[in-house]
């Protein structure tokens, strides 16, 4: 199987995320690549190769301009405030505020933002547009070989909104690939998020969009980040309508409970017909992930993988989250394996 990779994704450097009160060491750091960089590389039924170039315009397909800006200059502007620390927003326009973009950098940061688990450093914005590129490049390569491939991508993606960043994710990479595979001649596209959090960015990005089906399976969000997305009646708007599908279940989900899910999903999909699929994967379902409490096995994620590669379309997966490093690269080459 093909993998697209590039070495910058480990540039991004949160070191510290605000969890439970404490300042702690980032859950999101460069060993989560290493990890599968390392798996992947020791078997030889993975080809690694590196993204493509694309004119910067490409992520206006997805994001907002302002946004793109904002975020390619973010962290030059904090530089010139002379300011120690790390890039944490503090303060968000509240539902009672008609919120316009301040001036101020840290007016800046609350109205491109949505949490304070997220912080920018030197190098963000390099390792997260390579990030997209990996994204493009393997939907380009799976549409044109009718296959099924893996980008590496890191941070995750699937939390970024057209113009908010949070849950670790700046640019949606799910999202440009599906925009990608849309510019090559798919006319419909299908999303299957497996991460253990729900893809809110992926929902909304497409929420109104009839061409672009969204399913995403996670933890249900009245005790599970993103909180404030992901519910089962939210089922796209307008010409969307019925085109997006959340799965919330509960703390403790196992194969056992996940399986039959997969499978309503699966055949959504089906009906739906698209020409191309995007995968967001999260080894964070795993059951020894610190942040998160489904219990799949590392056994278990052939078998989704089986269930999902019934569809025979051709498929991008994004590596999207999966926090426990020592079974992080066994649990995506287990996934990868079985579509290879
Ligand atoms: C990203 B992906 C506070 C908890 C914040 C953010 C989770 C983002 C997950 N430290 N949690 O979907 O794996
Ligand atoms: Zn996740």
């Amino acid at each position: 199987m093909l993998v697209v990779c590039d070495s910058s994704v480990r540039n991004h450097d949160p070191r510290v995320e605000l969890h439970r009160g404490q300042v702690q060491p980032a859950y999101e750091n460069s060993d989560r690549v290493d990890a599968i960089m390392a798996a992947l590389e020791a078997d030889e039924t993975f080809e690694l190769r590196p993204p493509d170039e694309f004119p910067l315009e490409v992520l206006e397909r997805v994001h907002g301009l302002g946004y793109i800006e904002f975020l390619r200059n973010v962290y030059a502007e904090w530089q010139s405030l002379g300011v120690e620390g790390h890039i944490v927003p503090h303060v968000w326009p509240s539902r009672e505020m008609n919120a316009e973009v301040p001036d101020s950098l840290f007016g800046k940061l609350g109205y491109y933002s949505f949490d304070a688990a997220t912080t920018i450093s030197a190098h963000t914005w390099d390792a997260v547009w390579a990030s997209t590129r990996c994204a493009m490049t393997a939907a380009s390569l799976a549409w044109e070989r009718r296959v099924t491939n893996f980008a590496l991508c890191r941070p995750p993606g699937h939390h970024a909104e057209r113009s908010r960043y949070g849950g670790y994710s700046f640019l949606n990479t799910a999202a440009l690939a599906v925009e990608e595979f849309l510019s090559l001649g798919a006319k419909r596209v299908a999303v299957l998020d497996v991460d253990y959090h729900h893809g809110n960015g992926t929902q909304s990005i497409f929420y109104e969009r009839a061409d672009v089906l969204t399913i995403s399976i996670h933890a249900d969000p009245k005790v599970a980040y993103p909180y404030f997305a992901g519910y089962e009646h939210e089922r796209g708007g307008g010409a969307g309508e019925g085109a997006n599908l959340n799965f919330a279940l509960p703390d403790g989900t196992d194969w056992s409970s996940y399986e039959p899910v997969v499978g309503l999903a699966i055949a959504k999909i089906s009906q739906f017909q698209p020409d191309a699929l995007v995968v967001p994967f999260g080894a964070d379902t795993f059951d020894g992930d610190p942040i998160s409490t489904f219990r799949l096995k590392t056994a278990d994620y052939p078998k989704l993988a089986g269930h999902i590669s019934q569809l025979r379309v051709p498929t991008t997966v994004t590596m999207e989250g999966g926090y426990h490093i020592e079974s992080l690269g066994d649990n995506v080459r287990a996934f990868l394996s079985r579509f290879a």
